[in-house]
């Protein structure tokens, strides 16, 4: 029998258990993986309303990660909410000496609006992290704020921007483009040496999802786990969250992703 890949999400606690580290895991183990969890805040909301955020201390972030590190064979890392410079940092010195994948989601918002990032982290994921990236996965605000650039609302400049970021730090970006006008929304792939790839799908309408996007890079991170390729993990881990839409159900107010594999 093979062995189960092991990746670790370094990433918030969502107490009401659609995004951050518990989205990691339900996509995680959905996905043939084991995922490892260093926890970075513990986030209190429901969708649409952060109530709290406390964060860990950075030290305590980084023993985490070393000591998962130093204790399984870890194929792959996924970064989510990092939220403060001083864990930002943290996380870079583990990752120095870590030879597999790294797919960073640089949450910023939360779906409502509100932040989930110091806006002085920001220039350190600039600096320090993305440099240390396999993958980018920003939606089209925060692909907006690590370009300084406006607002973002149509295919040409999400291209144009993504490609900019892609030159700039040498990682592979993956633009979502779940928000752009019209009703359609495009996914678009970038990675160093110029290869562009877009995957369309229409927008499903009237479901409401939170979590959507942290599904998408655990889910991506498991198949690099896995020993796919990029591009293969990419597109496998895009259907992995439109089946998780489709297929969603009813919970209160919310609409929440059914996770099962395969
Ligand atoms: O969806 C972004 C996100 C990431 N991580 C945590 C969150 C959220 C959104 O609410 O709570 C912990």
């Amino acid at each position: 029998m093979s062995a189960t890949p092991v990746y670790i999400t370094i990433a918030g606690s969502d107490c009401s258990a659609g995004a951050g580290l518990q989205a990691d895991l339900k996509a995680g183990f959905a996905l043939g993986c084991y995922p490892l969890t260093a926890v970075t805040c513990v986030v209190n909301e429901i969708p649409g309303c952060v109530e709290g955020i406390v964060p860990m201390e950075a030290d305590f972030v980084a023993a985490q990660l070393r000591l998962c590190l130093s204790s399984f064979p870890v194929q792959a890392i996924k970064t989510g909410m990092l939220y403060s410079p001083d864990i930002v940092r943290a996380v870079v010195a583990e990752l120095r000496g870590f030879s597999g994948a790294v797919v960073v989601d640089p949450v910023m918002i939360a779906t409502a609006g509100e932040a989930l990032i110091l806006q002085e982290a920001i220039a350190v994921y600039e600096q320090e992290l993305i440099p240390h990236t396999t993958l980018l996965t920003p939606n089209l605000d925060e692909l907006a704020r690590l370009c300084n650039c406006a607002p973002i609302h149509t295919f040409e400049r999400m291209q144009q921007h993504a490609c900019r970021l892609c030159e700039k730090y040498g990682c592979a970006i993956l633009a979502k483009g779940g928000h752009l006008e019209g009703n359609v929304c495009i996914d678009l792939l970038v990675q160093p040496g110029g290869k562009l790839q877009s995957w369309s799908h229409p927008r499903t309408e009237g479901v409401s999802t939170h979590g959507t996007g942290c599904t998408l890079s655990s889910a991506i991170t498991a198949w690099l786990a896995h020993g796919l390729p990029l591009d293969a993990a990419v597109e496998k881990g895009l259907a992995y969250v439109a089946n998780a839409i489709a297929t969603s159900h009813r919970l209160g107010d919310i609409d929440a992703l059914n996770h099962h594999g395969e």
